[in-house]
């Protein structure tokens, strides 16, 4: 099994970590975005990470690898998630969520938006919905960690790493704790060893 992935990519990042927690060894292929070697092209012509390739089976939605990892092996039951709620937060998280995301992080492509309005619209509609549910329960689907914290937590770290000083002012103390246990995590530093880049 080969995994086409990028270190820094929120994406394969939820990937690798529900791979990993599967306990499903793949052959992992670096790769630069620039660069994408014609291996996976040819797997993947839609170009984006990350992308897992089996016998006869080329999967290149994360979500689609997730769920086919957790299918495989569910050792702490992540995959007993309510359909519709974790539905939900994904489409928020994977859309509205990862537009705002964009613009926050790269203002020198949205020369037009200020980073303040930006960032409350992020804290409008993702932020504070998720500190109400994590005020609440440990995690976002209640007090088990499920498949929906995984995906999500990249995304929200990306975050907090574009201006930490700003993040940290955030009234959000619950999402700052599940942030830090995400981070600390042996399963998230497992996926974020440095690999050399893949060339065909
Ligand atoms: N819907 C895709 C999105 C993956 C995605 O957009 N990955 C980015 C990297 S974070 C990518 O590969 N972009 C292609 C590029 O920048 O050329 C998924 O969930 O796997």
């Amino acid at each position: 099994m080969i995994l086409y992935s990028y270190r820094r990519c929120p994406y394969a990042m939820r990937a690798r970590m529900a791979l990993k927690y599967a306990g499903i060894e793949v052959e992992h292929r670096e790769i630069e975005l620039r660069n994408k070697p014609q291996s996976m092209l040819l797997a993947s012509p839609k170009g984006t990470v990350p992308v897992l390739c089996m016998d006869g089976l080329v999967l290149d939605q994360s979500l689609d690898i997730m769920h086919w990892a957790i299918s495989q092996s569910d050792p702490d039951g992540w995959g007993s998630a309510d359909d519709a709620i974790a539905q939900a937060w994904i489409a928020k998280n994977d859309g509205p969520f990862k537009v705002l995301l964009d613009q926050y992080k790269y203002p020198n492509r949205f020369p037009e938006l200020d980073q303040a309005p930006v960032l409350q619209e992020v804290l409008q509609i993702m932020l504070l919905p998720m500190e109400q549910s994590l005020q609440a329960t440990q995690y976002l689907m209640g007090d088990t960690m499920t498949w929906v914290d995984v995906a999500i937590f990249p995304f929200i770290r990306q975050l907090s790493m574009v201006d930490a000083n700003k993040f940290e002012q955030l009234p959000i103390t619950a999402i700052k704790k599940w942030l830090a246990q995400h981070l600390d995590s042996e399963l998230f530093h497992s996926v974020m060893h440095k690999h050399p880049v893949w060339r065909d």
